[in-house]
Parts: C-alpha cells; structure tokens; sequence
C-alpha cells in the first residue's frame, strides 16, 4: 500500500503531531485528527469516522493516544 512507512517513519510522525499540546508523548483527539487528515487521509475513507478510529487507538481509554496504541494503526494498514 501507498500509505505503509517504515517504524522511524511512523516514529517520526507520531512526535511531530504529539508536540503540538499538551503531553508531547501522547496525541490528543485534536492532534490525532490532524496527524490523519494530513499524513493518512485514506483512513478516513470508508466506515471510520475519526471518532471511532480515536475511540478504537485509546485501548486503556484516557483520552489519549500514546505511541504504543498508535502502533496499532500499522496492523490497519497491513490488512
Ligand atoms: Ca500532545
Ligand atoms: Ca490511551
């Protein structure tokens, strides 16, 4: 797929985002939207509404998505 990156890639572009407020480790829903609509807008094609996409990413539900729960996002477009 044309949206895979390598993990230094996806590294990269979770700092960048996560940097903007707030906690610079962790994205907020805020942060999340504009990391997808500017790196991964074929995302947000389909079903997923970015709601659901942050709701799906925050696994311990804190209202935020760390680098460890971003990583899941990988698995989605490997499929
Ligand atoms: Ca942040
Ligand atoms: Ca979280």
């Amino acid at each position: 797929m044309s949206t895979k990156k390598s993990p230094e890639e996806m590294k990269s572009i979770f700092q960048k985002y996560a940097a903007k407020e707030g906690d610079p480790n962790q994205l907020s829903k805020e942060e999340l939207k504009l990391l997808i609509q500017s790196e991964f807008p074929s995302l947000l094609k389909g079903v997923n509404t970015l709601d659901s996409l942050f709701e799906e990413l925050d696994k311990n539900g804190d209202g935020e998505v760390s680098f460890e729960e971003f990583q899941s996002l990988f698995k989605k477009m490997s499929q």
